[in-house]
């Protein structure tokens, strides 16, 4: 295994078990408001200590990049590790048991691995650049639909910022009448795996940071599908716009996107 995958499965592990730990004891966490309809939790914050650790002990140099610590510069800037401690907040404090830790080491821009754990369901996702993704050790490939006709597409809606929430529903809409159906699941990180292990066949989403996406990204590039922003490019990292599926699936979704999609999203 590359030696940082090793360290960020151990991080992602350790973390996951102690959300699994409080989400078992309900009391123990305090949830605080970050912003429109945006929570933060004791959890999200411990957890990300916690792998801020684990990685620090090993990479003392690195630079860690996290949704609540902001930007630990390192030494070496060139190496990012990019972290979501607890993606899937919402559903955390809701009861809902549907979220992830979710890891991804970036060198010079390229993901080199990554990590996307589920600690209510012990799955493990994990992906290294150019060998593949797994899940508990088991090769994953994404679904082989031809196009949009009876696929199942997850997505997020835009909670934060409903600026663009009408030109996205139209998107919605007009998706719908091409796809069998949705999935709206609140973790957009466990969407991707998803989609890397073939369990809904594309993805779409809105405005994400790229601790939501990066270590999902290369699951689903490495189970042999793509990951582009709304118009095919790769400007998803400063857009926050993504597309993820196999290529036909995706090209499907752009195609919508082309015509239906105001043009301030178009990126
Ligand atoms: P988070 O839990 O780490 O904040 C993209 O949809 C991301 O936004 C999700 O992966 C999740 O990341 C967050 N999110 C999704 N739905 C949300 C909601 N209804 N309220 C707050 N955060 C949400
Ligand atoms: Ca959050
Ligand atoms: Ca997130
Ligand atoms: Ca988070």
């Amino acid at each position: 295994m590359h030696p940082m995958l090793t360290i960020a499965v151990r991080a992602a592990r350790k973390a996951g078990n102690l959300i699994a730990k409080h989400y078992e004891t309900p009391d123990s966490v305090e949830a605080t408001q970050k912003g429109t309809n945006d929570f933060v939790t004791n959890v999200d914050r411990d957890a990300e200590s916690m792998i801020v650790d684990v990685i620090r002990k090993s990479y003392p140099k690195h630079t860690i990049i996290g949704e609540e610590c902001g930007e630990l510069e390192g030494e070496e800037k060139d190496v990012q590790w990019i972290i979501d401690p607890l993606d899937g907040t919402a559903n955390f404090v809701k009861r809902f048991p549907h979220f992830a830790v979710s890891i991804a080491v970036r060198i010079k821009g390229r993901t080199e691995v990554a990590v996307v754990y589920d600690p209510m369901r012990n799955e493990l996702f994990t992906a290294t650049r150019g060998q593949g993704a797994q899940l508990n050790g088991y090769r994953l490939r994404g679904t082989s639909a031809k196009d949009l006709d009876g696929t199942i597409l997850a997505t997020g809606f835009p909670f934060k910022v409903k600026q663009h929430a009408t030109s996205y529903i139209n998107v919605v809409g007009k998706l719908f009448t091409h796809c069998a159906d949705f999935r709206r699941t609140g973790s957009a990180a466990l969407d991707l795996a998803y989609v890397a292990a073939g369990r809904v066949d594309g993805f779409f989403e809105i405005g994400l940071k790229p601790w939501d996406f990066a270590g999902g990204e290369l699951l689903v590039r490495e189970s042999g599908g793509v990951v582009t922003d709304f118009v095919g490019g790769h400007n998803h990292f400063s857009s926050g716009n993504v597309v993820a599926g196999n290529p036909r699936v995706v090209k499907g979704i752009l195609t919508v996107m082309r015509d239906e999609l105001h043009d301030a999203l178009k990126r």
